[in-house]
């Protein structure tokens, strides 16, 4: 009797554990624009992130630095996309050269994955 009802149980945690995979999956960079360490003809007025999985707007963001080393301030972050996509402006007219973004995102699971990747604006 209780052997039955300890397999049960195991049965149950491994079916569960097995479900559970995939609906529990981190949020993956999955695609960015401008393109992960790609290179743009014209300054970007925005950037988007496009994730694995829907993310939490509040706790999600990105850093963005310039070419002199100096923060790019970004406006008006916004989810699209089911939520998996996180969109931020730029100033205009940003300078040619390399820029750095460090991401960091919040999947509904409530895991956190962050990340790096640069760009290049053409002179
Ligand atoms: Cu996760």
């Amino acid at each position: 009797m209780t052997r039955t009802l300890l397999s049960r149980t195991a049965i149950a945690v491994l079916l569960a554990l097995g479900l559970a995979g995939p609906a529990f999956a981190h949020a993956h960079l999955k695609s960015a624009v401008p393109a992960v360490d790609g290179t743009v003809a014209a300054a970007p007025s925005e950037l988007d992130l496009t994730f694995s999985e829907a993310i939490n707007l509040k706790l999600s963001g990105v850093k963005v630095t310039g070419p002199d080393g100096g923060a790019v301030a970004t406006t008006g972050a916004m989810l699209m996309n089911a939520d998996t996509t996180l969109m931020v402006a730029l100033p205009a007219g940003l300078k040619p050269g390399s820029y750095k973004v460090d991401w960091h995102a919040l999947a509904r699971d409530g895991h956190a994955t962050h990340g790096s990747y640069g760009f290049t604006v053409k002179p």
